[in-house]
């Protein structure tokens, strides 16, 4: 049976989840990838771009341009997230596998640079022009998609819809009530949500079920010995319905608490998280990352695995049908004193308004995990970290 892929243009802060976002999208053949744009986010424009470029090398992808974009929010000053992404915004995915990325090589081909061309005016371009309509993959602050909209209005009679992950049905992850994507630029998401645009929000509910359990780990470990019917461990599918999703939140959230109140995590708790042996150089890089992000989700936030947040966007696209959704009017805080970046799911349609958004609150995580692991084993066999 023939289908023809979905065109996706991905806008991203790499950012540990955001690298797995660009390798699933890029190696899955449901997906055509046109272009990918940088905002600030986890880091600043500039260093995002460059871990883009580096792991997409590492995963042997060519012809997809990346376009640094927007290099702070409209209005606020810019906040990065260092606690979560230091190693990889600052100093990039470098000195992370045993071995610095060769820099000279890798840009030493001209179509690794990252282009001077601006972001939002190439994703304008080429999705404007581009013959049939576009999905916007969105993983980090929307800062360019609120340009492109206002800048360009009629970029959105080519855009089929926007899958953004960011927001929380319930609690946020780097403020009390805000997720970070929605906290450093809520009004450029302000703008995205009232753009007539459908909307797909992929919130903190979803994403924290994709979790980077050990099993996980000792997966992509020896991805090339990964096929589908080899990943047997059952990640839990939490999320059954929102209520019980919604009391997990609450019961990670006690958890937390009760932790802090008892004690603080030593340094040789930590080093407890074993990193498994590798059978290739690149999946010694994915695990090295992942490890890390482990590492600093254990220690900010009291998870035992860290969730993989980006790619589950990415993976809406490829696989709708195994996400539960609720359509809903979707809004965000703009001026409040505590709770500015909130997301706003009108849930029983209080607002009296119509629904702007089809919003996730389930995913299949086994499904997930599936696809990302055949997508990493693509990226395998093409790496040329394996040449090394
Ligand atoms: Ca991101």
């Amino acid at each position: 049976m023939s289908f023809s892929p979905v065109p996706v243009w991905l806008d991203c802060d790499p950012g540990h989840d955001d690298a797995f976002a660009i390798a699933l999208a890029v190696k899955s053949l449901e997906l055509k990838v046109l272009g990918v744009s940088i905002i600030h986010g986890n880091d600043t424009v500039a260093h995002c771009a460059l871990n883009a470029k580096r792991f997409m090398w590492a995963c042997g992808i060519q012809g997809v341009s990346v376009f640094p974009g927007v290099s702070r929010p409209l209005v606020r000053d810019a906040k990065y997230c260092p606690e979560i992404h230091g190693v990889h915004g600052k100093d990039g995915v470098a000195g992370m596998c045993g071995f610095n990325f060769p820099d000279e090589e890798i840009f030493a081909d001209q179509t690794n640079l990252p282009s001077v061309q601006n972001g939002v005016l190439k994703m304008v371009e080429i999705v404007s022009t581009y013959p049939e309509k576009v999905t916007i993959v969105a993983t980090g602050a929307q800062t360019n998609l609120a340009m492109a909209i206002r800048l360009f209005p009629t970029v959105k009679d080519n855009i089929s819809k926007i899958v953004f992950m960011g927001g929380a049905i319930g609690l946020g992850n780097t403020g009390v009530a805000a997720e970070f994507n929605m906290e450093i630029d809520p009004e450029a998401a302000h703008v995205v949500f009232h753009s007539g645009i459908p909307l797909v929000m992929v919130p903190l509910e979803v994403t924290h079920s994709v979790l980077v359990t050990p099993e996980v780990l000792a997966t992509i470990a020896r991805i090339d010995a990964f096929s589908p019917s080899s990943f047997e461990e059952k990640t839990c599918n939490i999320g059954q319905d929102l209520g019980k999703r919604l009391q997990i939140e609450c019961d990670e959230i006690y958890k937390r608490i009760k932790d802090i109140n008892n004690k603080e995590l030593t340094d040789g708790e930590e080093s407890n998280l074993k990193i498994p042996e590798c059978s290739s150089n690149f999946a010694k890089c994915c695990v090295e990352l992942l490890t890390f992000f482990r590492s600093t989700y254990k220690n900010v936030f009291s998870f035992d695995s860290p969730p993989l947040h980006d790619p589950c966007a990415v993976f809406y696209c490829i696989n709708p049908q195994s996400f539960k959704t609720v359509n809903v009017f979707l809004d965000v805080e703009l001026s409040g004193e505590k709770c500015t970046g909130r997301t706003l799911c009108d849930l029983h349609g209080l607002s009296k308004k119509e629904p702007n958004a089809t919003v996730c609150y389930s995913l299949d995580v086994d499904k997930f995990w599936e696809k990302m692991f055949s997508c990493l084993k693509i990226s395998n066999e093409k790496s040329p970290l394996n040449k090394k």
